[in-house]
């Protein structure tokens, strides 16, 4: 069958101890050639299956004697060498590749005139043959040739050995990588690129170089990479004992790259984005994404590389810790409580759409046929959740001892999923392993239900909880989960008890004693901080949800209670029957959150933002897209108006704070997008003169919050406010994508669409994914002409998706599950959207994106 099945994992027939590759960067093409060092494991083969696409071979030989031709066969995708006598040997394969003529961002290719590579997960294996699965660990040698001038920087993982000048203006650099790693951390970089240097002191006094290598002009924009690598050194060093290993750290910054970033050992690869950046360029948000990711890349460094993964099916092994490990980070660097809250409403908003839509599936994933097409949300994010319980219910120092010894025992090596639980279970009597372990094996978002039962004269309050999950065609769904609950009673204002329980039956009662309640019945809060990845049910009544809003501190709970009264308000709006009474005290409340002084500015903001297009379509069903944009642009309008005095107000208290240098002002400067964005709604003229001077603000934040604002305001001054950035940017292609997005967003009237003229702009780079998505990505959840009923809009997304697939497949198969849910909208939606991809299945697709859309139409 098509699929890789993880019932199938077998180990490989030898092992691959040591790799010595040779790279010669010729003008056209790139010759290289690897020895491996093999070494037979199965003594009952005499065959040798190698991984290889698009590598033309010129000569093999194994102990320096040539295979003739009928020995060897090369088939699309392999190498397969037979009668093999040897039991060790060393096989040299001279080949030849082309990066300039790659356009997939895969294996190695070109940007920008730079060499670069990207062979997670399977990208190796397009440089050169080899046995491309994590669980083979070579010790690599590399030597890289090419000109001096069109290549002074030549880069790989590990140290330098050697560097010589050669004739013919050229030059040759050694490097040694002294820990086995697998294939995919391999990386090389070569070209023009400019140094920026600084250092590091471990804990144990051992100094670390850092060479950030940037295009010329670009050094200016390092700094707060440097800053936060070195944060993330320290931070590892001191919450986990672990400290970088060896004397030389690089970092480059390349403009066409598929995902964010990339561990590569020793030689990290960068989205120029996450590298260059400051305030002026830089919003606060994206500066602390930045500082997420290159911690999130450095802590590969031991959660990856030291100990890496046995095979894809284990990919959240590593990212899922990792994302854990860097969550925790940002939680420590600046506000715990906003961190929770903006990584519980990541996961909500994106694992679980993804969860609930044809592309579901569990943390450790069964089979596939794309392993690129994992990289998900649930793999990451929902598996960073499942450890955050898993510390949870193990508590601290038996969570931070398993962790040590699991890399302790672990380190060199390729281990499992199942192996990092056990060392964390390992001195725990009260949770079961196999227990626990059915969080990988489920996909769905689980349910649970609440039910108090009180008994005033006993002062006794019973919860009832029982869960279960949607899903039904996978068995291990109908097993029960460990579930943490963090919740809290409350018998008057004050917390009478906050308690974690744990949920480990389908049905279950948590009793508590000696409750005396001022309340009719006490009131209960359920997953306190976003304890569990779960959806939840409770007989809490509205009357109930307006005393929580006024009772928790807890920034989740409040969060997450205020998003119900904008669901249910605005769900009573579609059915044209709108709830004034709520609306009214909702609105009241909101007022009694700006006027208090004590508030976190961030939480404001997120307490004061109306939903968005994109997350009311991820948990709605039947639905009508124009009609939801329209009661969301009504909504904003409403607020605006009855908010009006008190949003001045508070403007006016923060307007001082909005010049201060990041991380100071964040809150200041994110609550007053917010303002600024229900102000404009509500008709005020004033505001908008206001507003435009921020466009050419020196602060980022501040002129992307004033772009932002406008984009649902049809008015001259957004024609004018958009001329303004684009002048000011045009050359900087970073910030350039902002106003790309920005206009993506615009809609002129209900059915022109405006995006065509931005493929057509002299700025736009076809080969830049960041581009590309911040057009289609915008385009389709901020812009309702997506949805024009006439599916025009569809169609022209269709035709884009099919032309760029043929460039790079990552990028569509990614942006192709917008097309996901068109079975929760309404008609002529649905067919249209149907009929859409029906079409788009009719052409040539790749590999990555047929099994995407396999899986949305079965
Ligand atoms: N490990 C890489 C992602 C690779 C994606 C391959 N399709 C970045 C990261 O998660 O750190
Ligand atoms: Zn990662």
């Amino acid at each position: 069958s098509k699929y890789i099945k993880l019932e199938d994992y077998k180990v490989f027939d030898y092992e691959i101890p040591e790799i010595f590759m040779d790279f010669v960067i010729n003008k056209n093409a790139v010759n290289v050639t690897t020895k491996l060092k093999l070494v037979k494991k199965n003594k009952n083969t005499k065959n040798l299956i190698l991984d290889g696409t698009d590598i033309l071979i010129k000569k093999l030989f194994i102990d320096d004697s040539l295979i003739e031709k009928q020995y060897y066969k090369q088939q699309k995708n392999n190498l397969k060498i037979e009668n093999i006598k040897k039991d060790i040997f060393l096989l040299k394969i001279e080949g030849i590749i082309k990066p300039k003529e790659n356009t997939s961002l895969l294996g190695m290719y070109e940007s920008n005139g730079i060499i670069t590579t990207q062979c997670e997960a399977e990208g190796f294996r397009r440089i050169s043959f080899h046995a491309d699965r994590p669980d083979i660990l070579s010790k690599y040698t590399v030597r890289i040739e090419a000109d001096k001038n069109d290549y002074p920087v030549l880069l790989s993982n590990g140290n330098v050995l050697k560097e010589n000048n050669l004739t013919n203006n050229r030059h040759e650099i050694i490097w040694e990588d002294p820990y086995p790693k697998p294939s995919y951390l391999f990386a090389l970089v070569a070209g023009k690129l400019n140094c920026v240097k600084d250092n590091f002191i471990t804990k144990s006094n051992k100094k670390v170089k850092i060479n950030i290598y940037v295009e010329y002009g670009d050094e200016k924009y390092v700094q707060h990479a440097i800053s936060s690598l070195k944060k993330s050194m320290k931070w590892d060093e001191d919450k986990y004992n672990l400290e970088y290993d060896l004397s030389l750290f690089n970092i480059v910054a390349i403009r066409h790259f598929n995902m964010g970033a990339m561990e590569n050992k020793s030689l990290n690869i960068f989205n120029s984005k996450l590298i260059l950046a400051n305030s002026e360029t830089t919003t606060d948000e994206e500066l602390e994404r930045i500082e997420g990711v290159i911690a999130h890349e450095y802590f590969h460094n031991w959660t990856g590389n030291r100990v890496t993964c046995r095979d894809w099916f284990q990919l959240s092994l590593k990212e899922g810790l990792t994302v854990f490990r860097d969550q925790q980070f940002t939680a420590d660097v600046h506000n715990s409580e906003i961190k929770r809250l903006d990584d519980a409403k990541f996961l909500r908003r994106n694992q679980f759409r993804e969860d609930s839509g044809p592309t579901s599936h569990p943390v450790m994933p069964e089979k596939y046929q794309e392993i690129d097409n994992f990289y998900t949300t649930t793999i990451y994010e929902k598996g960073s959740e499942i450890i955050r319980m898993l510390n949870k219910l193990v508590k601290d120092e038996n969570f931070y001892k398993g962790f040590s010894n699991y890399i302790s025992t672990y380190d060199g090596k390729a281990a499992t999923i199942d192996q990092f639980v056990d060392k964390i279970l390992e001195h725990n009597k009260e949770i079961d392993p196999k227990k626990f372990k059915i969080w990988y094996k489920q996909n769905g978002t689980p349910k649970v239900k609440f039910k108090r039962i009180w008994d005033q004269t006993d002062e006794k309050l019973t919860i009832e909880a029982s869960q279960s999950n949607p899903i039904k065609k996978n068995l291990y769904n109908d097993l029960p989960l460990i579930i943490p609950i963090n919740l809290a009673i409350f018998c008057d204002e004050n917390k009478t008890i906050e308690k974690t329980v744990v949920l480990k039956t389908k049905k279950q009662e948590f009793v508590f004693r000696n409750i005396r309640s001022h309340l009719q019945i006490p009131l209960v809060t359920y997953f306190r901080e976003f304890s569990s990845p779960v959806e939840w049910e409770s007989d809490t009544t509205f009357e109930e949800k307006f005393l929580i809003l006024r009772y928790e501190k807890d920034f989740f709970t409040l969060s997450n209670t205020v998003k119900v009264f904008y669901k249910k308000i605005i769900l009573c709006r579609l059915d044209e029957k709108p709830d004034h009474k709520i609306e009214n005290k909702f609105i009241s409340t909101l007022i009694s959150f700006i006027k208090n002084r004590d508030i976190n500015l961030s939480l404001l903001s997120e307490l004061l933002s109306i939903p968005t297009f994109a997350e009311i379509e991820s948990e709605m069903e039947n639905l009508d897209p124009l009609k939801i944009y329209k009661t969301i642009d009504e909504l904003n309008h409403l607020f605006g108006t009855k908010l009006k005095e008190e949003l001045y107000f508070k403007l006016q208290e923060i307007e001082t704070s909005l010049d201060k240098v990041w991380p100071e002002g964040k809150n200041e400067r994110k609550l007053i997008e917010t303002i600024w964005k229900l102000l404009l709604h509500s008709d005020d003229e004033e505001i908008k003169s206001k507003i435009i001077n921020y466009v050419d603000s020196n602060s980022m934040t501040l002129a992307k919050a004033a772009l932002n604002s406008f984009s649902r305001i049809n008015c001259p001054e957004r024609k004018i406010i958009s001329n303004i950035f684009f002048n000011k940017w045009k050359n900087n292609s970073v910030v350039l994508d902002s106003w790309f997005s920005f206009n993506a967003s615009i809609e002129i009237d209900e059915k022109t669409n405006s995006i065509e003229k931005l493929f057509e702009n002299t700025y736009f780079d076809s080969k830049s994914p960041n581009t590309l998505r911040a057009i289609l990505n915008t385009f389709v959840t901020r812009n309702s002409t997506f949805h024009a009923i006439d599916g025009s809009g569809y169609k022209y997304i269709a035709k884009k998706i099919i032309d760029f697939d043929k460039l790079n497949p990552i990028v569509i198969s990614r942006f192709i599950k917008v097309f996901s849910r068109y079975n929760y909208y309404s008609e002529p939606y649905k067919s249209n959207m149907l009929e859409t991809i029906k079409q788009i299945k009719k052409n040539k697709l790749s590999t990555n994106t047929k099994e995407v859309l396999d899986a949305i139409i079965e």
